[in-house]
């Protein structure tokens, strides 16, 4: 757009700008990585559980492993956000604060739902790594962990926001995300069943509802729900915001889908299993829609099973069906559309945090 051209002009002609703000980035996240260790402290030693020296040992090693390697694009963006809708204003270091430990709320709950994804899918590595519950002393451990991490974010939220008057709305926003997700991931699993018994039940409004509920909420939508709580507002107002996040988190997860099968293991840091698996991804709702007959039976002959050379005979029918140059097409189509509800939006702010986000995941490898 206009706009944005207009931005990457102004950048080039003051390189000094361009310096100066990704200064402030590298300063956010180092910043951030500090609270992480704040908050890692802060649950060894708390007083409601009197912890041994097994249990310290187990639970930093616990949260080292799941909960901050990833790409960090959901907590850092709490921040992010809340400096945009304070735009003008100053910020204060407790404020800057208070945004990353809310940050961090959303990577536990995001470390919490992987550590449990990962079991269910049957996944081997994540960010690089073998998942945690196939370390060899970890197992079905991995389960309790998981539901550890999910407790720890309440005793965060308590810790920092008890005096705060939006303690209540920010309670009850991580429990509606929670429940969204796992509503998801129940939708995810239960279509999975369907799917192997008739591949014809993967269709697109299928497909749609899977990915809101799983991904849209804790991904986009939380980040800057807790931002506007911060800033004071009421989010019954943010109807229109949340639309357009729940938008950008179903393109978000279509990349998902689509790098599970042709993104670098390397670069992504997870061995895709998604045909394997027999799930219900957006590159085999594309693909039945445009199959012929014979390519169809290749499809429902192959899909779901762990034998490479059948899901080497998947790929190559998306290589014929040409399913690259269709999520291209989706991946610009979309980003139009939503460069178009975000310029509806009448205050700049919250445009600038809704292109913002957009910026850090378009066209993105992993
Ligand atoms: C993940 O969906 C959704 C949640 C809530 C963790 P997925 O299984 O496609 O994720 P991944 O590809 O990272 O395993
Ligand atoms: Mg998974
Ligand atoms: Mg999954
Ligand atoms: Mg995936």
């Amino acid at each position: 757009s206009g706009r944005e051209s207009t931005s990457k002009e102004f950048r080039s002609l003051h390189p000094g700008f361009a310096a100066m703000e990704s200064n402030c980035n590298a300063n956010t996240r180092s910043k951030f990585l500090e609270v992480y260790n704040v908050l890692k402290s802060q649950i060894l030693n708390d007083s409601a559980f009197q912890c041994t020296d097994d249990a310290r040992q187990w639970i930093e090693k616990m949260l080292d492993y799941t909960v901050p390697g990833g790409k960090l694009n959901r907590g850092l963006s709490v921040i992010d956000s809340y400096r945009l809708l304070k735009t003008g204003k100053e910020i204060t270091e407790d404020e800057v604060f208070l945004g990353c430990v809310l940050g961090w709320c959303i990577e536990w709950l995001q470390a919490y739902f992987l550590v449990l994804d990962d079991i269910m899918d049957g996944s081997h590595t994540r960010r690089g790594q073998p998942c945690w519950f196939r370390l060899p002393q970890v197992g079905l451990i991995a389960a309790n962990d998981g539901i550890l991490l999910r407790t720890h974010i309440s005793r965060i939220l308590k810790l920092h926001f008890q005096t705060k008057p939006y303690y209540v709305d920010l309670c009850d926003l991580f429990n509606e995300v929670e429940f969204q997700t796992a509503s998801g991931q129940m939708l995810d699993l239960i279509t999975t069943h369907e799917g192997a018994i008739d591949l014809a039940k993967y269709k697109m409004p299928t497909y749609l509802r899977i990915v809101q509920y799983k991904t849209a909420y804790y991904s986009f939508y939380l980040p800057v729900a807790c931002a506007l709580l911060m800033a004071g507002e009421n989010l019954d107002n943010f109807v229109a915001v949340k639309n357009i996040l729940v938008q950008m988190g179903t393109y978000f997860q279509v990349q998902d889908d689509y790098l599970d099968c042709f993104g670098d293991p390397e670069v992504i840091g997870k061995i895709g299993t998604d045909i394997e698996d027999f799930k219900c991804s957006w590159l085999i709702v594309q693909a039945l829609e445009r199959a012929n007959e014979s390519q169809r039976k290749q499809l429902y002959d192959n899909y779901g099973k762990a034998d490479p050379s059948c899901v080497a005979a998947v790929k190559a029918i998306y290589r014929d069906l040409g399913i690259q140059d269709i999520f291209l097409e989706y991946e610009r189509s979309s980003h139009k559309e939503l460069i178009s509800s975000i310029e509806a939006q009448e205050n700049e702010s919250v445009q600038l945090v809704l292109k913002s986000f957009l910026g850090k995941i378009y066209k993105r490898q992993k």
